[in-house]
Order: C-alpha cells, then structure tokens, then sequence
C-alpha cells in the first residue's frame, strides 16, 4: 500500500473517531489529521498529550491503573448498579469487566498489560543495590550462569551455591551462630525492596533481646529456596532464616516469604521447613509482625531442635 492511500485509511479512521468523541481535536479536524499517519503519542495521565506531528489531535486516556479505573463497573446496564459496585469492591479478582463484543474492553486490556508489566518488572531486575550497602549485605551467587532466563528454567542450579559463593561465606560469615539472615532476591525484587527495611531491625532486635547470636547476613542473587541446605552446610547455624521475593501475582509484586530451617542439611525438603509467607504493607502479613513472628518460630525451632513437619508433630 502506497504512503498517499494509508493517509486516507488514517485520516478516514481518526475523523470517524472525533466523530464517536473517542478522540478530541483541539483546533480544525481537517487540520489535526495532518500527521496522522505518525505513530500514535503515548497515553497521557493528568494532562492531555500532544506531540509536535500531531499538534492538534490528542488521545486522552486516563491511568488505568487509578482505584477509580481499576475498580470501575465496565457491564453495560447492568440490572443492579450497587450490587455489581458492592462485588467489585469485596475482592481483588476482576470481575464485572464488561466485554466488547467476545472480547475484552480496551480498559480491562491495559489494566491488564499495565498489571503484568509490574510483574515483568521485579521478576527481570535485580535489588537496588542501594538497599543492599544500606545493610552491610555482600552479594553471592548461586549456580545460575544465565542471568534471569536461566534462573526461570533451571530451579535447580538456583538452590545451590556457586563455588566462588562458598569461598567468599566461608571467608567473611561467622561459623555457628544462633541464628543466620540470608537475603535471596527469589521471583521478586520488589519485594525485598518494599519489606527489607522494615523487618530486617525487627529481626536484628528481636534475635538480640532473645539472647540469639546473629551471624554475618549476606544476599544471594539468583536464589532459591532450596539454597538452605546449602548454607546450614557452610555456616552451620542454628537456623537458616531466608527472607525471599515470593512468586508475583498479577500487579501484586512486593510479597516476601520467609523460609526457615533449622540446622538445614544436604537433603533436606520443604517438609523440613517452614514458611511465613505473603508479607506485605496493606493486606499482607505486616512486615513488623512478620519479624515478631519469625523470632518465636526460630526460638521454638531451637527449643525443639526441629523445624518443618518434626516441629509441628513436636508441638502438637
Ligand atoms: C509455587 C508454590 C508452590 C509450588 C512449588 C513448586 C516450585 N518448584 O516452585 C507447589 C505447587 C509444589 C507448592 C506446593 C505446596 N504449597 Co505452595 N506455594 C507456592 C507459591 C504460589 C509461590 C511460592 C514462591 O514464590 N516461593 C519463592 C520461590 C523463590 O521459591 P522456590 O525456591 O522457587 O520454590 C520453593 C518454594 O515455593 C517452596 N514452597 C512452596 N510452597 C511451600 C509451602 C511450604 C509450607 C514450604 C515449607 C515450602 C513451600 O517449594 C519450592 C521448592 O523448594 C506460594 C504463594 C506465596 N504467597 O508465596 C504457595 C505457598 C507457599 N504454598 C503453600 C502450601 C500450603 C503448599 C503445600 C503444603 C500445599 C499442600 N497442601 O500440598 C505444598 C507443599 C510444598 C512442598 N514443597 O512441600 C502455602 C504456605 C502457607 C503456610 N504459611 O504454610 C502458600 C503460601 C500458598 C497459600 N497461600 O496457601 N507450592
């Protein structure tokens, strides 16, 4: 198709959407279709967006990702407006979000692509490094060689430690301690990054007045859960306390986990561990009493010299 008859179909397209009031048109309409055939602008938030090809013609959506759009009734007529308004507000699954024809409207399409792109995010990047120096945590790795994609195939390599991460633990990590603090960026940065600050002094805290020794807390990049056994090897502490990015929910990325073992061990499962899980601010398991938490399960790991199902057989 030549330049001049795509013109025509975009001009044709764009003055059949002033007409449906789907797009404003600022000045002339004959004029604001010159250019039109430029890539479209960017969605604008607040403030109509205008760009120098297209002076005059501006699309203005507003930020689906807003309460008042997210949580919007998108059903056409519906028989009872307070009711389905009542459902949408009593979950955060997405329901009453219309439909165009068989398909979805363009609102729940990009509140959607908006929600996954949140989750690409902290999955694909790693911790501010910043948090990190806040802390005092020095960085390892594990077996992942890859970067990100191959942490996604390859759980395995991530639940062990690289042999370079052994040597520097072995170096720099007090041997025997109560208690070990491991930071492990696991599905989610964000999550790390939204919780570190405020459970990492609950935990120091707590541990210190329970009369715990704290060990050399460090991170590890590209980490797995599994990546316990490991370090009760290395370090061999009384427990392991993994502070973790748990798996992403759609636009829902700042959820840490905390794993624990005690004394982890080569062969060690997930039913030798246990977890206090979904922490975060507004909603979640807060982060300051999820570090109270985490204290009493490490003392009565301690107390019963057990963890996972043995802990719960021996507290029964
Ligand atoms: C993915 C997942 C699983 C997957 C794990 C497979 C895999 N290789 O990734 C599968 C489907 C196997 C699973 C199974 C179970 N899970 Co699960 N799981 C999750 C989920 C959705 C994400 C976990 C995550 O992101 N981990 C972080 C990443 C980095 O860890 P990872 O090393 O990749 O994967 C390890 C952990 O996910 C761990 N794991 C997963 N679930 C559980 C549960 C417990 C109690 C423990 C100790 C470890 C554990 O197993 C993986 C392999 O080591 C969470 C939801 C959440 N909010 O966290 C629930 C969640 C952790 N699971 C839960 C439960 C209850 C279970 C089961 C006990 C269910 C059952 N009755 O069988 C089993 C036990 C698992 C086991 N390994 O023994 C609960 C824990 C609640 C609690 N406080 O105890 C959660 C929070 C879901 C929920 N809200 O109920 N799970």
């Amino acid at each position: 198709m030549d330049d001049a008859k795509l013109n025509e179909l975009v001009e044709a397209v764009v003055r059949q959407l002033i007409a449906a009031g789907a797009v404003k048109s600022a000045g002339n309409p004959a004029e604001s279709l010159a250019g039109a055939a430029a890539p479209p602008a960017a969605p604008a938030r607040e403030t109509p967006a205008t760009t120098a090809t297209q002076p005059d013609l501006v699309i203005d959506l507003p930020d689906p990702t807003s309460p008042t759009e997210r949580y919007k009734c998108r059903v056409n007529s519906p028989q009872d407006p307070q009711a389905i308004q009542d459902l949408i507000a009593s979950t955060t699954a997405r329901i009453g979000v219309g439909r165009a024809g068989p398909r979805y409207t363009t609102a729940s399409l990009l509140l959607f692509q908006g929600d996954h792109a949140v989750t690409q995010d902290a999955l694909y990047r790693d911790i501010d490094q910043k948090l990190l120096d806040e802390f005092g945590l020095f960085t390892v790795q594990t077996n992942i060689t890859g970067g990100k994609e191959q942490y996604l195939l390859r759980p395995d390599l991530g639940r062990q430690l690289n042999p370079e991460a052994k040597r520097i633990i072995n170096e720099k990590c007090v041997k025997n301690p109560n208690v070990q603090i491991v930071v492990g960026d696991g599905l989610s940065a964000a999550a790390i990054e939204a919780n570190l600050r405020q459970i990492f002094p609950v935990l120091r805290q707590g541990f210190q007045t329970a009369g715990l020794t704290i060990g050399t807390p460090f991170h590890i990049q590209y980490c797995r859960v599994g990546v316990l056994n490991d370090i009760g090897e290395l370090i061999k502490p009384d427990v392991v306390v993994l502070l973790i990015g748990e798996r992403p929910g759609l636009g829902r990325a700042e959820s840490m986990s905390v794993y624990m073992g005690y004394k982890p061990k080569y062969g060690d499962t997930d039913a030798d561990r246990d977890v206090v899980c979904n922490i975060f601010e507004n909603g979640g398991t807060n982060p300051l009493e999820a570090g109270a938490f985490v204290v009493q399960i490490a003392q009565k790991m301690r107390q019963h010299q057990a963890s996972g199902v043995k802990l719960k057989l021996a507290t029964k």
